[in-house]
Parts: C-alpha cells; structure tokens; sequence
C-alpha cells in the first residue's frame, strides 16, 4: 500500500457514482497490445485500435455466427488469446448479445463439460478449436449423448486447419449431422475472421475454410509475387485492407513492415501456406516456416497431419522436419493413438504405407514417436519448434514458458526414436 499510489477499494466506492458514462476516444486509439503467441522468436505486441477492431470484431460476429435476437453464443476460448477477445468479448457485446464465458477444461468433471454447459443455457452457437475437437472425439462420442444438444444450431473452429476426420466428428456428434459448421480462418494480427462460410449460404468442404468475408481479397502468391494457379501451394496475402488490422507491433514500426509488409511490397503477407481450388475455396497448409522441403519437395504440415489422421488408429499427430544426409530433410512424425490401439512396429509400418498412398511415397515419414501428449501452448497451437529440436536430440530445446503444460518436452524426450 503505497500513499499516494494506492487506493483502498471500500473509500473509492464510498464516493463512487452508479452511473458510468462511456469515454469517447478517437477512432484510431490503442485499445490493447496483445502478444502472439511466440511459437518463433521474440513475443510481438500485436496493436489493435478503437473503431476499426470494434466494427470488425462486431461485423464479424453478426454474419459469421449469424446471430439472432435470442441466440445464446458460447466461444470456448480462453480470453487471453484474441479468440477470446473478438469472439467471447469484443464482437458478442458489441452487438449486445449474449456470450457464455468459461474457465476450466473440456474433461473437468468429465468429457462432458462443454455439452453439459450447452444444455444448460441453451447455447445455440458453439465456437471451438480443433485440438479440443480432436481430444472430445478420442474420449468417445459418448460424451455428446449425455446432454440435450438441440439448442445447437452452429458450429464454429478456429486455430489450426481442422482436418476432415475432426470436421465429420464435430459435424456428426456435437451438431447431430443437422448444425452447419463455420471453419474460420484469421489471426492475432487480422483482429477478426478473414476466411469463413456464411451458414447456409456458402457450401461446405470439410477441411476448407472455403471464402473470404466481404471485403477481404486474399490472394495466393509465388516467391516471385505471381498468382499461383489453381491447387498450386502457395504464400497466403490479402491484397486490401480492412477494418480490424493490426496497427502495428508496439514499440516496434519497423518490424512491423519487415514481418508483414516486405515479402511482397504493397500486400499483407499472412505467414500461411495455401491453396486455392477450383470453386475459389481457400485451402490452409500451415505457417510456411514450418514447410517441409525433402529432396526440393515442399511439403505442409497440414497435409501429412490429417493423412495420419485420417487413420482410424490415429487421434493426433505433429510432424517437424529433422536433417537428413542426402534428402535434406526426413519427416519425424509424433503420433498420438486413440484408446484401445497398442504402440507397435506393424502399426508404424501401416501408418507410414498409409501418408504414401494418402499423398505420396515422398510424404512418407522416417520416423514415428509414439507420443502420449504433445506441447502446445494455452490456445491449443502446437510448438513445432521445440518438437523439431526433440526431433533433432537437442537437449536444450529453447523457451518453454509459453507451454500450456512444459513436462511433456522431458518425456517426449526420453522417449525418442532415433
Ligand atoms: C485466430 C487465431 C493464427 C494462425 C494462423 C494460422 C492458424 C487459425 C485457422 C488456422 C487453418 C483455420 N489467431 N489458423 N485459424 N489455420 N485454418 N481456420 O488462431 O494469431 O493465435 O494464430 O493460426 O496458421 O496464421 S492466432
């Protein structure tokens, strides 16, 4: 208690007006810094300023959600990442409807949470990452049937490409083959969805983040700055601006060129891999610093990680590249099994047999680490940066203090395979 600093709660309030009236601000004043997540180098002060995030987060919300006077919204995300603040905060208040806010995880008291939370306020519009997707379907679809889901009416992932597998779960057993569900791509620094169907209006592709919102004009471009044709992989940009982007890195002017702006002179660079197919639906393929390159092959993640996934033993997987005498680079694949599948030889033979006929005999992982866990930080994003120095046998692996839970890089360890 420092006099002249600090205050006690109890004499402030004494003299306190009921009433509170909004403090207008200029358009473009700072109304938060928030840090990415740092799954490579420095943390960057993401800045976001008063109206344009506002419209943004609030515009966002009304189509994409499609929201309606008695909807019941419930964002799973923590608030700390900007999920939580454009779409439990910001964008559901700014419209004056109604958001459920939670702290806890989906197994606590049992798989059930998220369902029994559901049924209880009658959600009618659910927002999730597909981690949290991935985790309920490995407990077992059990889980959903315990409460009364036909409040549902939409679903919502965000965070990382939802592969199909996860896309038909959620689809089948959260919103009983009956809730459209909105697959939104965006980040930290775009303040709000970018890439997203409209319910009812776009069709889906499981696995698609299929149209732009209006406005956006995301193009997918060559290292030389050409467009890339169709179902060629490519760099992500959007070649206008909107509303909600990020101002700026704070403190920080020139980084903030340098990261977004410098790649391709004039257009937003995402950091994203993608493709574009034939009907115009984006396809994500991971942060291009992730990329795979075997013997002059690039490879997504994104890609590799749903073929293994869509094998029936398979409820997660994260593969990193790890250096290889004369490929370059080999595929190490951490490979985390659904109950009721043993960790043996026949099984590693079967899942690396079954990424070469998903992709191709190049696709074929060197190595498979049978894992229990995997780090990922507290928005669910994996960190395939200290995986990849696992991978490698480095014993130090870097910063850890942005792991939702730091132990499993000992035992991830421990136990990998050479
Ligand atoms: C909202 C959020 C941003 C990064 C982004 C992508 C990945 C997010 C999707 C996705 C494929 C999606 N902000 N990402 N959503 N990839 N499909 N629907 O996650 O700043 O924390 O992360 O997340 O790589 O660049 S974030």
């Amino acid at each position: 208690m420092k006099e002249g600093r600090d205050v006690w709660w109890d004499d402030v309030m004494q003299s306190a007006d009921a009433h509170c009236p909004c403090e207008p601000m200029d358009s473009e004043a700072p109304l938060f810094i928030l840090y990415t997540s740092g799954t490579t180098g420095k943390p960057k002060g993401i800045l976001h300023t008063t109206a344009g995030y506002l419209l943004y987060a609030g515009m966002t919300f009304q189509f994409v959600f499609d929201n309606r006077p008695n909807d019941v919204h419930f964002c799973t995300a923590d608030i700390g990442w900007i999920t939580g603040h454009s779409y439990v905060v910001y964008g559901p208040l700014s419209v004056g409807a109604t958001s459920v806010m939670f702290e806890g995880t989906p197994f606590y008291p049992d798989a059930s949470r998220f369902w029994q939370i559901v049924e209880k306020y009658g959600v009618t519009t659910f927002y999730t990452a597909p981690t949290a997707i991935r985790a309920l379907a490995k407990a077992g679809p059990q889980w959903t049937q315990k409460n009364d889901l036909s409040s549902l009416r939409l679903l919502g992932s965000v965070g990382e490409p939802i592969n199909p597998e996860a896309w038909m779960w959620y689809y089948n057993h959260v919103g009983q083959n009956r809730a459209p569900v909105v697959d939104t791509w965006w980040q930290t620094e775009t303040g709000g969805i970018l890439i997203s169907p409209l319910p009812g209006a776009i069709p889906q592709k499981p696995g698609s983040a299929t149209l732009p919102f209006f406005g956006i004009v995301p193009k997918v471009l060559r290292d030389d700055g050409s467009e890339a044709s169709v179902n060629e992989g490519g760099y992500l940009t959007i070649s206008k601006p909107w509303p909600g982007m990020s101002r700026g890195i704070w403190g920080d002017a020139e980084r903030f060129q340098k990261t977004y702006f410098s790649k391709f002179p004039g257009v937003y660079f995402t950091g994203d891999g993608a493709r574009k197919d034939q009907d115009g639906y984006f396809w994500l393929m991971g942060r291009v610093d992730d990329v795979i390159n075997i013997a002059g092959h690039r490879l997504g993640t994104a890609e590799i990680e749903s073929a293994l996934v869509a094998h029936p033993a398979v409820a997660e997987a994260a593969v990193v590249p790890r250096p290889h005498d004369i490929k370059g680079q080999s595929i190490y694949a951490f490979v985390i099994l659904k109950a009721g599948h043993t960790k043996n030889h026949g099984l590693k033979d079967e899942l690396i047999a079954h990424v070469a006929k998903e992709i191709s005999a190049i696709a074929k992982p060197e190595v498979i680490h049978f894992a229990d866990d995997l780090p990922k930080t507290r928005s669910g994003k994996i960190m395939r940066r200290i995986l990849k120095a696992i991978a490698a046998g480095e014993k130090d692996v870097g910063d850890v203090t942005t792991l939702a839970d730091p132990t499993i890089v000992k035992m991830l360890q421990e136990s990998r395979e050479d």
